[in-house]
């Protein structure tokens, strides 16, 4: 499909504070593009499944205590694994829907109270994305969608902070969704949007790297 050599799949993430709707919106956004026929594939950080990943599950269920400079790192190497495949895919023409980046990785590890600019280091040379969607909701709205679970950050005073920090973080290619409408309302917003970003990649957009 695409309409240059350089045509190549779309790097769009989703971002949002916990329970703000992101992975029901990434699944459907899967299944959307794949839907109109494009390659698509649905990412989750952390990716749980890699041994650095199992590390990084354990603490977020309480059941390990880390250093927070060193789970911060952590969740950076879980991204760094996954980077070179990421840049196959999308070489190859497949559009990855990210349900987290290193948007995730700086605004909760900064939110502790770790330095912004030290936050940002590790994620240095990773590929940026073609388009963040920042899906907006208060904790307070989060919070009512079914309640917390029992993960570490699951509180709303510590999710108030993160929201500041992800305000930080915002840049040109950001869009900012409010998340407090209606499912079906958020759905066909992000389908618009994620379509038209997918097509300028066909067209050879080059990628680039974080944070530029
Ligand atoms: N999280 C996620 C971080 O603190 N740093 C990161 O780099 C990433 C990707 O992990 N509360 C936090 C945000 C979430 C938690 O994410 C697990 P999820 O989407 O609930 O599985």
């Amino acid at each position: 499909r695409g309409s240059s050599s350089n045509s190549r799949g779309a790097l769009v993430v989703l971002e949002g504070l916990d329970r703000c709707g992101k992975t029901t919106q990434s699944s459907r956004l899967v299944q959307y593009l794949e839907g109109l026929g494009h390659s698509a594939e649905l990412w989750r950080f952390p990716d749980r499944t890699t041994s650095v990943g199992q590390m990084i599950s354990s603490y977020l269920s309480n059941e390990s205590q880390l250093d927070d400079h060193t789970i911060h790192l952590l969740f950076s190497a879980n991204r760094w694994e996954k980077r070179s495949l990421m840049e196959t895919k999308l070489k190859g023409g497949t559009t990855l829907i990210l349900d987290r980046y290193s948007y995730s990785g700086v605004a909760f590890s900064c939110a502790k109270g770790l330095g912004f600019e030290w936050c940002k280091a590790p994620e240095v040379g990773l590929l940026t994305p073609d388009l963040v969607l920042y899906l907006d909701i208060s904790p307070e709205r989060a919070a009512e969608r079914g309640g917390y679970g029992c993960e570490r950050y699951e509180q709303i005073e510590f999710q108030n902070k993160v929201a500041k920090c992800y305000q930080l973080l915002v840049d040109s290619k950001w869009q900012i969704i409010d998340a407090c409408r209606p499912m079906e309302d958020i759905e066909k917003e992000l389908q618009e949007i994620v379509l038209d970003c997918v097509k300028r990649c066909q067209n050879g957009e080059p990628l680039s790297h974080l944070w530029s």
